[in-house]
């Protein structure tokens, strides 16, 4: 037997080489172990290895002996065909990729449970619903829309945000985004948004970035987007945290009881930790520091414990109702505001476990809107309906099989049976004769199969929409699905004056992108129709003249204010789910940091230490470690900092401008920065002025993590 080269083992053979974590497979004892004799020594005669660990196969069993040496024709010599190891193992590699998603192709996942906390049994006989207590498994993946599979997490952009409940009644799919309206009304304009929104088609940029060309050229000749761009262009698309974001199911949906009386619903998701956004300026600095922020941020949590939860609620009212809007219930584009219909707490939702394979689970879930319950059931929504095809048909070309729904994550927690048979990748083995109905199978001893269900089964609801007559085939849309402009108008003013500025100037950021001027015009012309303010605060930006104002369809009309619809305004100064730095250096000292820290942790926060060299290092009272490098630490990862320094420490930090940049981006992002004597003088460097958000240390908790939006103008200029 030839020998195997005897190299040193690199470190990442060391690596790999290590302790396995639970359930990982591990490779043999000795890495060089050309020599199945000494090997054997190793291993236990039949069974695992002595330490546990299992053998290492091949996919049809056959153990292996090394997992480090292909098989050559002599020690320098060619490598063999015959080895069937490398092949299989180069084969299965070469294959490991599935299409990404069309859209929301970056996403992260978590499973959880739901509960429901109020039985609606008069609105719907759906069973999640039909007693408090009940629960089911959920799976939630959540994503951004327009970047690849492996963007970063924090673009302007939607968040999806889309649920599957695995109840005893089959899997109910959720899916839906972190805002409440769609850019179009029609399913037949998809294709076009979404490629426009995507890198432009030549030239292969910008990526996950709605501000370029193609996007407003798209939404600037939809009037119907302009809803959905007030929210695209706020807070709302620059979230501090998926567990910080609400969800929305968009489309008017129906509730059925079982007397079979229907209600239109809209469903709606309320985080218990609150709404938080990051500054524009915040997001793109954090997607250099951490391009997985969010993903992170959520698989931390949920591993310390710490379990993000939101509250299911709904929003049902009747046709009559409907009918005397001045808006249309069945169009995407349009908001019911929660002061006119209040939004009812029926469950709540709570994500405790990460996933254990990524792709697995949160790449190989498959979400469909048509995964409903009786006593959930569509409505006419041209939106909708367009959904209820595309989501089934893009899971074969995802998942490259019929049987998709076979995969675990994809599967029904509920027994399921029919007489669909075979296709590629089959995993069910069904026994008998019984492919086919009716049949008499029974009457020859044999099991019959399974048998629709009048009873209980999925019906759908037949007076879909008594507006229509349905006598027509058209290619029309109903005559307030014409209005453009109001629930745009709605939105923006129903912001605070800061939330009003940030949407300007992410409008004025995005249009300076825009290299076509006819396209900066002609979005102007439209906001006008929303706001006359709004359009010349970004006129003004852009340096332009005001347009003539737009064309509207139909002449908006001004809606009573939602504060619903404001972050700012619903705002909860709580440390829970909140993330504190803390800045120490040689010196700092040791009790101070300690007390600061049980009380974050008190408030529900998390504190990570921050350090110049991650150490342990000498503080006054011991030793101290650090959690991150100050480097890679930036304060753009927090929600608020403190810093306790020595002047001498301090001092050295004046000449490091990664310690200055801590400072001046935690006071121009307005958070709270508490403050020790010592760190003055990088307070000064970095020009830090005295305000309610500036502290001394003691006051961190009075500070809290709530922004200061009052410093804003001191520290950017707003559009
Ligand atoms: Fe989707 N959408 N969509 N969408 N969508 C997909 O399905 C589509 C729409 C949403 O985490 C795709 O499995 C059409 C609205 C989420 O896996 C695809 C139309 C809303 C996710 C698809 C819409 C959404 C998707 C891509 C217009 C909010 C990610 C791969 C009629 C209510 C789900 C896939 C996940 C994913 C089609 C409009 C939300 C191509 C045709 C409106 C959260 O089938």
């Amino acid at each position: 037997m030839p020998n195997s080269p005897k190299t040193t083992p690199s470190p990442s053979l060391d690596n790999a080489l290590g302790k396995p974590r639970p359930g990982q497979a591990r490779p043999p004892i000795d890495e060089h172990a050309g020599n199945g004799g000494e090997l054997h020594q190793d291993i236990a005669e039949d069974g695992d290895h002595h330490d546990g660990a299992a053998h290492l196969t091949d996919n049809f069993g056959h153990r292996i002996a090394d997992n480090q040496n292909s098989l050559r024709a002599g020690e320098r010599g060619p490598t063999l065909l015959e080895d069937f190891i490398l092949r299989e193992k180069i084969f299965h590699f070469d294959h490991e990729r599935i299409p990404e998603r069309i859209v929301h192709a970056r996403g992260s996942g978590a499973h959880g449970v739901f509960e429901c906390t109020r039985a609606i049994p008069d609105l719907t006989k759906a069973s999640i619903f039909q007693q408090k207590g009940a629960s089911c498994p959920v799976f939630v993946r959540f994503s951004t829309v327009a970047g690849g599979a492996g963007s970063v997490d924090t673009p302007r952009d939607v968040r999806g945000f889309a649920v599957k409940l695995y109840t005893d009644s089959g899997n109910w799919d959720l899916v839906g985004n972190n805002i409440p309206v769609f850019f179009i009304q029609d399913a037949i304009k998809f294709p076009d948004l979404v490629h426009s929104v995507k890198m432009e088609a030549d030239r292969g940029y910008p990526q996950a970035a709605s501000a370029h060309d193609t996007f407003w050229d798209f939404v600037s000749l939809m009037p119907e987007s302009m809803h959905m761009v007030m929210w695209a262009m706020s807070d709302r698309a620059i979230p501090r945290s998926l567990r910080m974001i609400e969800g929305f199911g968009v489309h008017t949906f129906r509730l059925v009881n079982a007397a079979g009386e229907g209600r239109f619903v809209k469903f709606h998701w309320k985080p218990v930790l609150g709404m938080a956004s990051t500054t524009w300026d915040e997001a793109v600095k954090i997607a250099g520091a951490d391009p997985d922020f969010h993903r992170r941020d959520l698989f931390e949590a949920i591993a310390a414990g710490d379990f993000p939860q939101w509250d299911m609620g709904v929003q049902v009212f009747d046709e009559a109702w409907a009918a005397k809007q001045p808006y249309d219930v069945l169009d995407a584009t349009k908001l019911i505001p929660e002061e006119e219909i209040p939004v009812e707490i029926v469950g709540r939702m709570t994500l405790n476990r990460n996933v254990d394979n990524f792709f697995a689970e949160t790449e190989q879930v498959a979400f469909m809107p048509t995964n409903v319950i009786p006593g959930i059931d569509f409505t006419n929504d041209p939106l909708l309906q367009g959904r209820l095809f595309s989501y089934l048909d893009t899971q074969k070309s995802r998942l490259g099989t019929a049987n998709f729904h076979q995969i675990p994550i994809n599967a029904p927690k509920c027994p399921f049976h029919n007489f669909q048979r075979d296709g590629m990748m089959q995993t069910l083995v069904p026994a008998g004769r019984a492919n086919y109905e009716p049949n008499s199978l029974a009457e020859a001893g044999e099991d019959s199969g399974p048998r629709a269900c009048p009873e209980t089964g999925f019906t759908s609801f037949t007076a879909n929409d008594e507006r229509n007559d349905g006598s027509a085939k058209l290619r029309i849309r109903a005559e307030l699905f014409a209005d453009h402009y109001s629930q745009a108008r709605l939105f923006y003013r129903s912001q605070t004056a800061n939330e009003q500025a940030h949407i300007a100037s992410a409008i004025v950021f995005e249009l300076s992108k825009v290299q076509m001027a006819h396209v900066r015009i002609r979005v102007v012309a439209r906001l006008r129709n929303i706001d006359e303010d709004l359009a010349s605060r970004v006129a003004a930006g852009l340096a332009m003249d005001l347009p003539e104002k737009a064309e509207a369809a139909r002449a908006p009309i001004d809606m009573k204010r939602s504060d619903a619809l404001s972050i700012q305004k619903q705002a909860t100064d709580t440390l829970k789910g909140r993330k504190v730095g803390i800045l120490f250096a040689e010196g700092s000292d040791k009790a101070s940091i300690d007390t600061l820290k049980a009380e974050i942790e008190g408030a529900g926060g998390t504190a990570f230490l921050v350090a110049p060299m991650i150490g342990p290092i000498r503080v006054k009272g011991g030793t101290l470690a650090a959690d991150g490098q100050l480097a890679g630490s930036p304060s753009v990862l927090f929600d608020a900092v403190a810093s306790i320094l020595m002047p001498d420490a301090a001092e050295k930090l004046t000449r490091d401008g990664a310690a200055i940049q801590w400072f001046m981006d935690a006071f121009a992002h307005c958070k709270t920065i508490a403050h020790c004597k010592g760190t003055q003088v990088l307070l000064d460097k970095a020009h830090v002025s005295p305000d309610e958000g500036v502290v001394p240390i003691e006051d961190f908790l009075k500070a809290g993590t709530k922004r200061h939006w009052a410093r804003e103008p001191k520290v950017r200029d707003l559009a």
